[in-house]
């Protein structure tokens, strides 16, 4: 007779919904990945990806990598064979070692982290091997939501303390701007919005496109992408014109804020709605709401994803500076919460003191000029990453990424459109296969993460992976060797949770504080002046406005449109790409017009396009939706380029342009001409 018993655990994909799973074991071994009944988050049901992925490729012995393997043919070519722990680690540890004689330091290593998982331990331990190292890094939000950080931080002090969605029940509006829970929170977008408007609370959306939550809403503000700021400041003049600006608040904790005036006189609802393209009662009402408050403001990471984005960041900052939306029940805004707030410190994980010679940091912007430079690169690990389908200039990279004498190690579940260039592939065991801790960004909450079987075959978790990497080195200090157990109990002590993790492992996830935390409470931030800085001295120091401006993106040139590439409701970001039930679900690679436009260009559904800029160019199936607007076009990022007939995804129309704050992506400001290739008709 079989036993079959349960497992819980933590799903750790980079998602706002950390959803808790329960896996289902026959005599031991993982039958079924479901969602955990018990969690308050995913009720007992994984997102559709998941279910599907989890249960599909992620259990594949036949797609999974689960030996070393060495290169045997040309760089791209994926042509591998096995070799053995020894002998890959040996390799590794003697070409590191000739990089750093050569060149005095680990700098030309250059290392490449991101999102494979999001667990404290996964996605972070092996940051102490390379701060030993002395390696590069490429900063890794800088292809995702750096603009936003670095403009929060100015502002506020911090952008990792976010409201408690608890606090919800307190809020009359909830302005949600330039996210799409419906594929980026799937669970959130049921258990917070959905809910939290059936009990009354008004839900609005700006977005340039009309996503789920957006046709759900009471409220959609459908603006031209990267009109956001001007948005913001006519949403500030409504506020002033009827008395809703909280001069108290702004008086005891705002610095700077009649530097904001002068725009905020300029911004009239009339000409915002010029250029925004948003009605104007709509500007009034959706401003009055939010004004009048308590509201939350859930910012979204799509939005700052353009040339302006920290701009916008600031203009939406002033938002919550002069309505007082802060620090009481029911007000806040999102960005994400981090560890701090749970009393983690990340220190702890990284051990940024092993990095007594420094290292080196580059932007995800400028890793293709990086690569192609061998006075700047003569190593490049990858891990928990898929640049060749998830970074900008994806030709370029490609291109730099043949270079016979950059030595690559790729560090993954699969062989992926990155490990074909690599020279030693090391197989990762899946989340399913190690403990961690997971801590989600939306909410306050602490998950186990529970190995619920072994490894694929001779695959090792990442940090088992850099722990004999560092031995292979001749590494001595005693940091890169701790032991997994034993830095997740150091790191549960630092947090409130009163137990070990087989007591956290039992209950799956808890929540740490009884109560909704109220978003700096006590008005205190760690500024220089100690108050929100909405206008201030160090954005003038780096030679950008003091003070955010109502800036507004011109549409794009005549016949041209303005490609946005958010997240599909199939994939996470690249992963699952290789899963054949995922893949029939996304279809062919399509690009979704707006009906104007395909009839401006002779186009109907079926018909195949090239998009092209001086990126790149992309063959597409056209589809058209109204969801869209006229001059934006939707093609879903993540899809791997060896599934498409051109071998391509979107980021090979996205250059190497940075946001005006933190360096960071402006993958939503690509522009492409329109060239019909054929139809189906
Ligand atoms: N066009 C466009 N491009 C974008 C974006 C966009 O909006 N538009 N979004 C950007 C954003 S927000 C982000 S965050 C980046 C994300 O980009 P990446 O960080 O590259 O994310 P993935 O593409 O999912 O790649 C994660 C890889 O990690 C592997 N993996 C999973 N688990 C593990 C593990 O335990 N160990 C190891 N070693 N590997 C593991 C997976 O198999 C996968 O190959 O993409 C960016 N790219
Ligand atoms: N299913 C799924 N879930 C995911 C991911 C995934 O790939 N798939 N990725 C995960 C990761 S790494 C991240 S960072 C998050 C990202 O999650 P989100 O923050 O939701 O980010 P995106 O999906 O890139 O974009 C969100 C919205 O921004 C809008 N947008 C684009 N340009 C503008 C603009 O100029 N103004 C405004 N107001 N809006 C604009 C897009 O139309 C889109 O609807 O999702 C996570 N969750
Ligand atoms: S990716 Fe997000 S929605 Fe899907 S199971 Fe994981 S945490 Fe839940
Ligand atoms: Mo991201």
């Amino acid at each position: 007779m079989s036993i079959q018993d349960i497992v819980k655990t933590t799903c750790p994909r980079d998602c706002y919904d950390a959803c808790g799973i329960a896996v289902v074991r026959k005599d031991g071994k993982i039958a079924k990945v479901l969602g955990d009944p018990d969690h308050a988050v995913s009720e007992g049901r994984l997102c559709g990806k998941c279910a599907i992925a989890y249960n599909g490729v992620w259990r594949d012995e036949k797609a999974r990598l689960s030996r070393p393997l060495r290169r045997i043919g040309a760089k791209g070519d994926g042509l591998f064979e096995p070799i053995s722990w020894d002998e890959a680690l040996k390799l590794i540890a003697e070409r590191f070692k000739d990089i750093i004689a050569e060149a005095g330091d680990g700098r030309p290593i250059v290392q490449t982290h991101y999102t494979g998982t999001v667990g404290l331990i996964g996605g972070w331990f092996p940051s102490r091997f390379f701060n030993r190292l002395g390696a590069t890094e490429v900063d890794p939000d800088t292809v995702c939501n750096k603009a936003g950080h670095a403009a929060l931080e100015l502002t506020f002090g911090d952008s990792l303390h976010a409201f408690d969605p608890r606090t919800i029940r307190d809020s009359k509006t909830l302005l949600i701007w330039g996210a799409n829970p419906s594929h980026s929170a799937p669970h959130q977008d049921r258990v917070f919005v959905k809910k939290a408007r059936a009990a009354g609370t008004k839900v609005i959306v700006v977005d340039p496109i009309g996503h789920g939550t957006a046709a759900a809403a009471d409220l959609h503000l459908k603006l031209a992408p990267g009109t956001d700021a001007l948005l913001a400041f006519a949403f500030l003049h409504v506020m002033q014109e009827h008395g809703l600006v909280d001069s108290d608040f702004l008086e005891r904790h705002v610095h700077g804020a009649d530097a904001l005036l002068p725009g905020i006189a300029q911004s009239t609802p009339a000409r915002a709605a010029a250029l925004t393209g948003v009605p104007e009662e709509t500007i009034v009402e959706a401003a009055l709401a939010y004004g009048n408050g308590p509201s939350l403001l859930w910012l979204g990471q799509g939005v700052q994803r353009q040339p302006s984005g920290g701009n916008v960041f600031r203009a939406l900052s002033a938002l919550v500076a002069f309505s007082g939306n802060l620090s009481k029940p029911g007000a806040g805004f999102l960005y994400m919460n981090g560890a701090g707030g749970r009393g983690v410190d990340m220190s702890t994980v990284i051990c940024p003191e092993l990095a007594v010679g420094g290292t080196g940091m580059v932007s995800h912007m400028d890793f293709a000029q990086v690569l192609a430079d061998p006075a700047r690169s003569r190593a490049l690990v990858n891990w928990n990453n898929n640049p060749a389908a998830s970074s900008p200039q994806q030709a370029q990279l490609r291109k730099a990424l043949k270079r016979e004498d950059l030595f690559h190690v790729a560090v993954d579940l699969f062989h992926t459109d990155t490990t074909a260039y690599a020279d030693v592939v090391l197989p990762a065991a899946s989340f399913l296969e190690c403990d961690d801790l997971v801590l989600s960004y939306f909410d306050l909450t602490l998950s186990a993460q529970v190995k619920a079987g072994e490894p694929l075959g001779e695959a090792l978790p990442n940090s088992e992976i850099f722990r004999r990497l560092a031995a292979a080195m001749g590494f001595t200090e005693p940091a890169l060797f701790e032991s997994d157990d034993a830095l997740i109990e150091r790191l549960l002590e630092q947090t409130a949770f009163k137990g070990g993790f087989a007591d956290l492992a039992k209950k799956g996830t808890v929540t740490l504080f009884a109560e909704p935390r109220l978003q700096f409470e006590g008005g205190s931030f760690a500024t220089p002046s100690g108050r929100i800085e909405l206008s201030s001295s160090r954005a003038a120091d780096l030679g950008l406005s003091a003070f955010p401006t109502p800036h507004a993106d011109a549409p794009p040139a005549p016949g041209r449109i303005r490609i946005l590439s958010p997240a599909s409701m199939w994939q996470m970001n690249s992963s699952y790409g290789n899963d054949e039930t995922i893949k029939k679900r996304l279809g062919p690679p399509a690009v979704q017009l707006h009906p104007d436009d395909a009839a401006r260009n002779g186009l109907v559904a079926g018909d195949t396009v090239k998009l092209s800029n001086a990126s790149g160019q992309l063959e597409l199936v056209v589809e058209i939706s109204a969801m869209t607007q006229p001059g934006v076009g939707v093609v879903y990022k993540g899809r791997w380029p060896s599934s498409a007939p051109d071998d391509a995804n979107v980021n090979i129309l996205v250059s190497d342009r940075k946001s005006d704050f933190g360096e960071s992506t402006t993958v939503h400001a690509a522009e492409v001409d329109i060239l019909r290739m054929g139809t189906c008709r």
